[in-house]
């Protein structure tokens, strides 16, 4: 018989887990949990179009229902779909100020979630894409519960990360550290199919550079100059869309650098370190990029804060190494 071409996201992930004779089966349920949390924030993604005739956020709907932000939705989502497995002891959430306990009525577990649940979501209004970042730790505190320890981990111990982008498909993205791969949601069928084997992030293709021009009043000289470089290389083209997990997956299909960098007016960046830069960083070096500060390797940076705010070079090692070059002396990075 013809072996089946077709591989869903619960297949690869059981079939990777296999290798691992040790592995208890948890990280493929906690994946799986995930990939259902996106499906469900796809949905109703897909329906933000419609707010004009369903209701704005804030008033009620046709069926007299209060219409949720759609970023609140996504979090609610995902911490209903996590709460309750028994796989993890605490989650946080860019959404929320503190660690998220796992409710008392629930047993806790040995892995930790971070998730940025709605990035980018200032995009939904115009239909431009946005999505979900993720990344999964495992606990280092003693005792039942999940603490601030947990989360506070540096990025190279993620054991794994991921996005989903809600473009003009919906994708999941994820690494384990052996490998990122790829996978389109057909939603004929409600399942995440194998689309992007073994992504590498390419040498030399239509490369190009990302970043929020309108902020270059504001930058140091040194970015100014690498600004400068990068357009002087010819090479390049620039694109922007503001939504950073669509503009990273477009660095990692094609190849590139997005910055997010320092500026007067935000001294440490916009963007933040565990629910955004480091997750990126460790799917990016998996696919043979780099990511930076300026200076330091984002996935060496120790956080002191749930909501640590840190510039970000991400993309094509040679671009990130440039860059380095340009920023490295720049002491106030
Ligand atoms: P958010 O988490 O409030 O959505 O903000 C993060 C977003 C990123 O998706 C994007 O890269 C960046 O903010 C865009 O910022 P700006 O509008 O300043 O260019
Ligand atoms: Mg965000």
């Amino acid at each position: 018989m013809k072996e089946t071409s077709v591989v869903t996201l619960a297949r690869h992930v059981v079939e990777e887990e296999r290798k691992h004779p040790e592995a208890t089966g948890a990280f493929s349920d906690i994946i799986h949990d995930i990939a259902l949390a996106a499906k469900v924030i796809s949905r109703k993604v897909n329906m933000a179009g419609l707010v004009d005739i369903l209701g704005r956020t804030g008033e009620t709907n046709l069926h007299g229902d209060s219409v949720q932000k759609l970023d609140v939705f996504a979090d609610e989502v995902i911490f209903k779909a996590m709460d309750h497995t028994g796989h993890l002891c605490c989650m946080a959430s860019e959404e929320h100020p503190e660690v998220i306990p796992i409710p008392e009525r629930f047993p806790r577990g040995k892995y930790v979630l971070l998730y940025d649940p709605l990035d980018g979501s200032t995009n939904i209004d115009v239909n431009v894409s946005i999505g979900t970042i993720f990344s999964i730790h495992r606990k280092v505190s003693d005792g039942d519960h999940g603490c601030l320890d947990d989360c506070l981990q540096v990025g190279s111990r993620q054991l794994a990360a991921g996005y989903v982008v809600y473009g003009s498909s919906t994708m999941l993205v994820y690494t384990s550290g052996a490998g990122v791969y790829g996978f389109t949601l057909d939603p004929s069928i409600g399942e995440f199919l194998l689309s992007h084997p073994n992504i590498r992030i390419p040498e030399e293709a239509s490369r190009t550079y990302s970043i929020n021009e309108s902020n270059h009043p504001r930058w140091r000289p040194a970015q100014k100059r690498y600004m400068d470089h990068l357009k002087a290389q010819g090479d390049l083209s620039s694109r922007y869309i503001g939504s950073l997990v669509a503009d990273f997956h477009r660095t990692l299909l094609k190849g590139g650098i997005f910055m997010y960098p320092a500026d007067s007016k935000s001294p440490k960046g916009k963007l933040r370190l565990l629910y955004e830069a480091s997750p990126l960083a460790f799917i990016c070096r998996e696919a043979g990029g780099a990511a930076t500060d300026g200076r330091r390797n984002i996935l060496d940076l120790k956080p002191t804060e749930l909501h640590q705010k840190v510039p970000l070079y991400i993309g094509s090692k040679d671009l990130v190494d440039k860059a380095g070059d340009f920023l490295s002396g720049d002491s106030e990075i």
